[in-house]
């Protein structure tokens, strides 16, 4: 592909996709690590996410080994892909504000 010193169509079409990304919390109420992120998605107010207990949902564990390849969590799936590590989600979210 060319690149070129000026934003083409497709870049800005990118930059639109990215405010409705998916965003699925995987977790179970009994770990800390969830509790530190969910208290920090509280405390922003914004609802764009979406909660997975793999406690009380035995398919969302599956899906979270499946995919991200081990049953640690909090897991963020964003768009599918799966961030593991509260901090990460953490600072992920925070540069990630609510569109
Ligand atoms: N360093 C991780 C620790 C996460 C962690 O230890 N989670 C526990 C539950 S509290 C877990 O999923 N353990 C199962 C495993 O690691 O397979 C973080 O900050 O997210």
């Amino acid at each position: 592909m060319e690149l070129t010193g000026t934003l083409s169509r497709d870049t800005e079409y990118e930059e639109e996709e990215d405010l409705t990304m998916t965003l699925e919390l995987y977790k179970k109420n009994t770990c800390p690590y969830c509790r530190k992120v969910m208290d920090f998605i509280s405390s922003t107010g914004r609802t764009d996410i979406i909660f997975k207990d793999i406690q009380s949902d035995p398919e969302a564990g599956k899906i979270l080994v499946t995919t991200g390849g081990k049953k640690q969590v909090p897991c963020l799936f964003i768009d599918g892909r799966p961030m593991y590590e509260s901090l990460d989600i953490i600072k992920w979210l925070e540069d990630h504000p609510q569109a």
